[in-house]
């Protein structure tokens, strides 16, 4: 039974020691199975918390985390993790196939399922042109892969575990126009039907989200959508203008 992938998170506070602030300070949200909720803020602020709550990196100290309306500590762990997927230009990437790197999580896959996620993620054709194509070793971390092309892989991993639920971290680096537009293509597939965190450090990922949260310090402190936020002339609007 796959969970469908409807995030709640009910009054939440987080504090990851007993002395510290709150990291995260009375957050609710409600995000309905294949929506996209955005989380925009400066570092320190509280984007990452969040997520690591949906997977149970850590605990809450006061609040409820609920996924399909079920708290996410009633839920079996792997099952739970299995649900989430993770892609970012940090995503692990090991020493061997770039094959066996995009099926990692999902051994069972067939080649002809492999090529076709690589497919969708836009990677089929830079890999084409390895030297031994899906057959090409990987160095350490990715080495001999672009960002851009890191961040693709990462994409057809996720296709393939098929997740309900997906965080992207969207990194900063600098890409050329063409990759841009083949990663914002690629992310537009693998968030089909999957509730999307997008954790933004660029506001243009964002245009489409159903709702954005505005962090600072561990509290929302605006919300809403694209054009509304906007024309709040708020924080938002001033991360905008930088
Ligand atoms: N924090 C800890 N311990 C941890 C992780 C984070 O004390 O293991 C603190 C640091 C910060 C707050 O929690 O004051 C929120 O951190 P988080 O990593 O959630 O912030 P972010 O919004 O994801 O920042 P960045 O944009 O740098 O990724
Ligand atoms: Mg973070």
């Amino acid at each position: 039974n796959k969970i469908s992938g409807h995030v709640t998170f009910n009054n939440v506070t987080l504090q990851y020691e007993e002395d510290d602030d709150q990291a995260l300070k009375d957050i609710s949200f409600d995000a309905p199975a294949g929506t996209v909720l955005g989380l925009i803020g400066a570092t320190g602020a509280g984007k990452t918390s969040i997520t690591q709550l949906m997977t149970r990196f850590y605990e809450p100290k006061q609040g409820d985390v609920l996924i399909d309306g079920k708290p996410v500590s009633d839920y079996n762990l792997k099952a739970l993790r299995r649900n989430i997927g993770f892609v970012s230009q940090e995503s692990f990437l090991f020493s061997t196939t770039i094959k066996d790197n995009i099926a990692y999580g999902n051994p069972n896959a067939s080649i002809d399922d492999i090529i076709a996620a690589a497919k969708r993620a836009q990677a089929h054709e830079f890999i084409l042109e390895m030297p031994n194509g899906y057959d090409t070793m990987l160095g350490e971390r990715g080495m001999g892969l672009s960002g851009g092309q890191k961040q693709r892989i990462a994409i057809a991993r996720a296709i393939l575990i098929d997740p309900s639920i997906l965080i992207l971290d969207d990194a900063t680096s600098a890409v050329d126009m063409e990759t841009e537009f083949k990663i914002q293509k690629a992310l537009k597939e693998v968030m089909k039907n999957r509730t999307t965190f997008i954790i933004a450090h660029r506001i243009s990922s964002l245009k489409h989200a159903d709702e954005i949260l505005v962090l600072e310090d561990g509290a929302i402190v605006e919300r809403g959508k694209h054009e509304q936020l906007l024309d709040n002339g708020g924080p938002y609007q001033r991360i905008y203008d930088i």
